[in-house]
């Protein structure tokens, strides 16, 4: 496998803000210098400690194996991950069927340390191995007209027990606009604390975007498509009025049937007081001009 384990990365690539901008050129001029580590410490302290990979890993949602949250855990195995390939079509220069192993070593492998907020009210911190979602996009070639990605999950009924059931219309699909879909801080996530990503999470490759609500970040990725118009999504074809396309973690604006004020830390415990959730998930100094103009609360 490709995954590679750089110490240099490992908190200079953390989160937010000036970390990840000119991150290649900031990295490759400090590294082995020193500075690296100096840069290394004081990222670290803007970072919440992350979640253990057992939290990680046992509290899921992916509904292909059941609406439960240690159903994923428990079924997931079934989902045979190799051979994997990546249908890239639409408006793209060179679309095709791409080998995941191929995409691989054409990519660079980075660690990510990025909060993670479900529309549910709970959240996590998760060290994310991946690459960034432009890169890949940038291999296949985007077209001028291109104006939104969509992306679909996996829909194997032999390997995915839940999708007998139509809580969701099946494939899972999601959408992000196309300056969302490049900005630097969405990947393609490959792994988790150094380890290929397991099945439960989305192997062996799925999004995040981490200033915007979880079921945003789609698993087990078989196609990406560039296109012209929004594409539609799972979540908003099944209830539009609770999920719409945009989706982005925003305390001031409620669930129809709960408060997205604050959210429960996974791991803090039974009685562990629930903490503010941040505008744009904390990303908000890197994020929020790509929706000036928009009227937030109307986008839900
Ligand atoms: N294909 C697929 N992707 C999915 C989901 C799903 O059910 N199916 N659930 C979404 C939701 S609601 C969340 S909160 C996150 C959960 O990611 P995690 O289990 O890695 O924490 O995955 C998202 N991606
Ligand atoms: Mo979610």
């Amino acid at each position: 496998m490709a995954h590679r384990w750089t110490n240099t990365l490992t908190y200079a690539d953390v989160t937010p803000r000036a970390a990840f901008l000119n991150r290649r050129q900031v990295m490759a001029g400090l590294a082995g210098s020193g500075l690296a580590a100096m840069a290394g410490r004081a990222q670290a302290e803007a970072v919440p400690e992350p979640n253990s990979w057992e939290e990680i890993t046992s509290y899921n949602n992916y509904y292909e194996f059941g609406t439960r949250k240690d159903d994923p855990a428990k079924y997931a195995h079934t989902l045979k991950t190799e051979p994997w390939s990546v249908k890239i079509d639409g408006l793209v220069d060179r679309p095709g069927e791409y080998d995941f192993q191929d995409i691989l070593s054409e990519m660079t492998i980075e660690k990510r340390i990025y909060r993670f907020r479900c529309v549910e009210a709970w959240s996590m911190v998760v060290p994310w191995n991946g690459f960034e979602l432009a890169d890949l996009l940038n291999m296949a070639g985007v077209q001028e007209g291109a104006k939104y990605v969509a992306f679909e999950t996996a829909l194997r009924p032999d390997e995915m027990p839940g999708v007998a059931y139509p809580v969701l219309d099946w494939p899972y699909r999601e959408g992000l606009r196309l300056d969302e879909a490049l900005h630097p801080l969405t990947i393609m996530a490959t792994g988790i604390y150094g380890r290929p990503i397991p099945n439960q999470n989305g192997a062996p490759l799925r999004l995040v975007v981490p200033w915007k609500y979880g079921f945003k970040s789609i698993k087990s990725i078989v196609r990406i498509t560039l296109t012209e118009d929004e594409p539609p999504t799972s979540w908003n074809m099944a209830n539009p009025r609770e999920y719409g396309f945009y989706s982005n973690v925003n305390p001031t604006v409620d669930h129809p049937r709960w408060s997205q004020a604050s959210e429960r830390r996974i791991g803090g415990g039974l009685f562990a007081k629930r903490q503010p959730t941040l505008m744009f998930n904390g990303y908000e100094s890197d994020v929020a001009s790509l929706y000036d103009g928009m009227d937030l609360s109307e986008y839900y």
